[in-house]
């Protein structure tokens, strides 16, 4: 394909525009859901090891063995409404769900493929379809993840080489016959307000046409950064490189994907999210009970938001097609926090004030209000926040939650907080508000 560079221009100065609603979300829930969940994690009587939705590679089963799952495929608890009403409450503002995941069973009506929910499994509905207009229906964002690359099930997708001779294979058979097809299947019908790609597409090339042909059929669809090349890896998982990361990602995508579970240890200033597991895998799987407090999920979201990111939180619901009990309680705990401090979060960025290592707080910013996230109750009432007196001037200080005011005084380049109560007012995070203004000039971040 000829490179249309106008079309270039056009893509990349329209990116704004459509990132304008993902900015200001700062929190998805990312939903892995499949043929891998009714396996969860065990095989015959075994228990394999590594992220469940892998189990097919990790045992290389075969395509034949491995398409039974689709007869056992029968949620009978699953209802889109009440997953859509479990979101809202956990204050996500938007979903991404695998619509083709690496195994290749598809979660929606595809023209071009039997190996879907519709047409292969005793359940027969379009889970896709139903999960599309539930979330919409509860104002969030409908977002698809789906496998561009690996594809187990396609005799020339990559990755099986157990069943499919790698001689064989034409790659580039399986991405324009299949893979972009169904891309522009899943916009067609559903109409999605973000596409979430996975691992790299192989080459500029291909990533470069994938990205052109999406923008083509919606051009305010959001493209995640795992569009982009393999070479982003390297820039990812280098810590040197990652500090100018700005420079050369996104390429293809709209916003930079951060590894899994991969923190960065200080702010980026340009768009990118990280998806996070609740325990230690993405699909479903029995035998995996390490999942995170709530609270430590409630911090991790003010990390990544401190350091100007997104958090796209996982969960595997259950072959029966509920979410683990544990992910509910989570989310429900994570979302009342938010209803107290959500301000502090949506729309919120990054504070233009460096924030020393292990201080007590962590820093959100938007302009005129800075949010004071406690990590450690400063139990003598009063708390510095360091290098802030040259930055700004601090106006009325109160607890966000609460009415709760505060006093503030200079003390050389910091700021105190002053009459703190005597204890946390919340049993996770407390929130101080400040309002500040800018000392004009001034910049220390
Ligand atoms: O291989 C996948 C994995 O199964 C999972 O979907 C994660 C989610 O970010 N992405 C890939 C590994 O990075």
């Amino acid at each position: 394909m000829p490179y249309d560079v106008g079309l270039k221009d056009e893509i990349i100065s329209t990116r704004d525009k459509r990132l304008l609603w993902w900015r200001e979300a700062r929190f998805g829930l990312f939903i892995h859901w499949g043929l891998y969940s009714i396996a969860g994690g065990v095989w015959g009587d075994e228990a394999v090891e590594g992220i469940g939705e892998w189990i097919m590679f990790r045992r290389m089963i075969s395509v034949k063995e491995y398409e039974g799952l689709a007869k056992l495929f029968n949620p009978e608890n699953f209802d889109a409404r009440e997953w859509a009403r479990i979101a809202v409450e956990a204050g996500v503002r938007y979903l991404a769900i695998t619509a083709k995941h690496h195994d290749g069973f598809c979660l929606f009506d595809s023209e071009f493929t039997d190996y879907n929910v519709v047409r292969s499994t005793p359940f027969g509905r379009d889970v896709i379809g139903e999960i599309s207009r539930a979330f919409r229906d509860a104002g969030i964002r409908v977002g698809f993840y789906y496998s561009q690359t690996i594809d187990w099930h396609h005799p020339d997708g990559m990755g099986n080489e157990w069943d499919y001779d790698p001689w064989a294979k034409d790659f580039n058979r399986y991405f324009h016959n299949y893979a972009v097809p169904q891309v522009l299947e899943l916009i067609k019908k559903y109409n999605p307000d973000l596409l979430w790609f996975d691992i790299y597409t192989p080459t500029y090339e291909l990533a470069r046409e994938l990205r052109e042909h999406v923008y083509r059929a919606k051009p305010h669809v959001v493209v995640s950064g795992r569009i982009d090349p393999p070479t982003k890896s390297f820039y990812l998982w280098n810590q040197y490189a990652l500090r100018n990361i700005c420079r050369v990602l996104p390429m293809f995508a709209d916003y930079i994907q951060l590894g899994d579970n991969q923190i960065p240890g200080h702010v980026i200033r340009c768009d990118w999210e990280v998806p996070v597991t609740h325990n230690d895998t993405w699909g479903w799987k029995s035998i995996d009970h390490g999942w995170k407090a709530p609270g430590r999920v409630i911090q991790l979201l003010i990390t990544i938001v401190s350091r100007g990111g997104n958090l796209l939180l996982n969960v595997g619901p259950k072959p029966d097609g509920k979410f683990p009990d544990e992910s509910v309680q989570m989310l429900r705990e994570v979302g009342s926090w938010l209803k107290r401090n959500g301000e502090s979060i949506y729309g919120a960025g990054p504070a233009p004030l460096e924030v020393p290592e292990n201080s007590p707080y962590m820093l959100t910013y938007r302009p005129g209000r800075l949010y004071i996230h406690l990590l450690a109750w400063p139990w003598h009432g009063t708390l510095k926040i360091k290098g802030a007196a040259r930055v700004f001037r601090a106006r009325d200080t109160k607890i966000l939650s609460s009415d709760h005011m505060l006093e503030t005084s200079i003390q050389g380049e910091d700021i105190l907080i002053k009459r703190l109560p005597l204890r946390p007012l919340d049993r996770y995070v407390t929130v101080i508000a400040v309002d500040v203004e800018p000392i004009t000039g001034a910049n220390n971040a």
